[in-house]
């Protein structure tokens, strides 16, 4: 491997930096590291600033240290292996701060565990009063670590098969208000979403077993206007329920009911807030699951992820570990389109790398996969085809199969388009909550309102000259072009 290229700093800032470090931290650096990506190491790119007192290298190397084998000081009970296993320092740019540090990923508990990776490197890191900024804004997974954990099994094109829905992205809803309806009411919003043409219903994400909306009723009742839906449109639908719980038990008694309430296979997904519910519910439900949507929701990621935050991580380091973990589909934001932050080199990096089979994030290309490096015309066809988890189900391909950017948060039919045009592809599922129901004629006018808007982008035509013949996309655009997407307090 060549050596690590130095950026910007002249060799001799780096070495007057290395005369600084006790023994204790040149244990975790190696700027000449040969072979990072020789397959043994996981690699991490950490945005850093480290607090008065101490200088670049010293901080990254405590960080390596917490983050993998060590603690602030030498100790004596170290060996010559639990060295091996040391996390290294093995480039930097001072300039721009940043960091970038090799994890043996033997360190990793065995069996493909998504928790114990990040417990590690933004685990303690994240509190070290040696660093006064340290976002992680870059993971590379080798070809030999992806291969030990269990990505997602059933996915966006399952549903697109099941759905029968290709070419546009699957056009869904969340039930607003977020809280307080009876499971009666929920279901009946339901089959106005259903009716007026959509797809794909999610119940948000504090959506549980409350006492005005029993679990089991609105399960029951969610069967039932789906039934009624599907039998008047002829079109199948899904709807994903939330099955977060304070518990293992209550979680998989909440998918065993939904599992045996007669839905149809494809269509039920579970939804997860994996932050609050956490990596192991994720993981549990793709295991004991693997034929459902796994919809990972993300409430809460703003404390690691927003720009503003100086501590935390990426939007695309979550979305890559979602991936790895196995989520069918995770919220990836929508690009600063909609009312959320984010922002087109956050969102949509994140969204590429989890569909795409080779993808460049911000700092480290992934291939999600290994492909027989001599069989150039398999290569061109995965590169090519966007469903390529078919090819890698062959055993002679190794690959990890797509995750689905779920685009969500104060998106309307208006907003359909210029969403796309960001994203440049169509493979996402998109859920409107206001964006559906606060449509002036209610919520089958909104989703028929959403339809049309993707009837008008596949057409090619402007939403406006759509809207001319098509009244509840014309009522949507007067009512939402007026009120953007800031949360407008209405006019009493
Ligand atoms: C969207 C949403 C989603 C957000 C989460 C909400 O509702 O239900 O939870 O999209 O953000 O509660 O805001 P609206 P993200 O469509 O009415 O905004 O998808 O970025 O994680
Ligand atoms: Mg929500
Ligand atoms: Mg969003
Ligand atoms: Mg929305």
């Amino acid at each position: 491997m060549k050596k690590s290229v130095k950026k910007t700093v002249p060799k001799s800032n780096y070495h007057a930096l290395l005369k600084t470090l006790n023994p204790h931290q040149q244990a975790y650096i190696s700027l000449d590291l040969e072979g990072a990506k020789n397959g043994e190491y996981m690699l991490c790119v950490f945005h850093m600033v480290p607090r008065k007192g101490l200088n670049s290298l010293q901080a990254a190397c405590e960080v390596a240290a917490e983050s993998s084998t060590g603690t602030n000081f030498l100790v004596k009970t170290e060996t010559p292996f639990s060295k091996k296993m040391n996390a290294l320092v093995y480039k930097l740019d001072l300039q721009k701060s940043l960091v970038w540090i090799a994890y043996p990923w033997r360190l990793f508990d065995r069996g493909g565990n998504i928790q114990n990776i990040l417990t590690y490197i933004v685990g303690n890191v994240l509190g070290m009063k040696e660093v006064s900024e340290l976002k992680l804004l870059d993971v590379w997974f080798p070809p030999t670590m992806i291969e030990q954990y269990d990505g997602p099994n059933y996915t966006l094109d399952d549903m697109r098969k099941y759905l029968g829905v290709y070419k546009r992205p699957i056009l869904g809803t969340i039930i607003k208000p977020k809280m307080g309806l009876t499971s009666s009411e929920y279901a009946e919003v339901c089959y106005d979403f259903w009716v007026g043409g959509g797809d794909f219903v999610k119940n948000d994400e504090p959506q549980a077993n409350q006492d005005f909306c029993p679990y089991d009723k609105m399960v029951k009742y969610v069967k039932e206007a789906m039934d009624r839906a599907v039998k008047e449109t002829g079109k199948k639908k899904v709807h994903s329920f939330n099955v977060s719980a304070s518990d293992y038990e209550t979680m998989i008694q909440r998918c065993e009911m939904i599992k045996n309430a007669g839905f149809e296979k494809g269509s039920y997904a579970f939804l997860i807030d994996g932050i609050t519910a956490g990596w192991m519910a994720v993981q549990t439900l793709r295991r004991k699951y693997p034929d459902v949507f796994i919809h990972f929701h993300r409430a809460s990621h703003g404390a690691y992820t927003r720009k503003e935050n100086p501590i935390g991580f990426s939007v695309l380091v979550l979305s890559k570990f979602a991936r790895l973990a196995g989520a069918s589909g995770i919220h990836t934001g929508t690009a600063g389109v909609g009312k959320m932050a984010g922002s087109p080199e956050e969102d949509i990096i994140a969204a590429k790398n989890i569909l795409q089979f080779v993808a460049k994030g911000h700092f480290f290309d992934q291939s999600w996969g290994r492909i027989p490096g001599r069989d150039k015309d398999a290569i061109k066809i995965v590169h090519e085809d966007h469903a390529h988890h078919v090819i890698l189900e062959h055993d002679s391909w190794r690959g990890v199969k797509k995750c689905c950017p779920i685009i969500s948060g104060g998106l309307n039919p208006t907003l359909l388009k210029p969403f796309i045009d960001v994203m440049g592809g169509v493979d996402f599922i998109t859920t409107m909550g206001a964006g559906c129901h606060a449509h002036p004629k209610g919520t089958q006018a909104g989703a028929r309102a959403l339809v049309q808007a993707c009837e008008a982008y596949q057409k090619k035509i402007d939403i406006h000259k759509y809207a001319k013949t098509h009244k509840e996309l014309a009522e949507a655009i007067e009512f939402f072009e007026k009120k953007g997407t800031e949360r407008k307090v209405e006019s009493a």
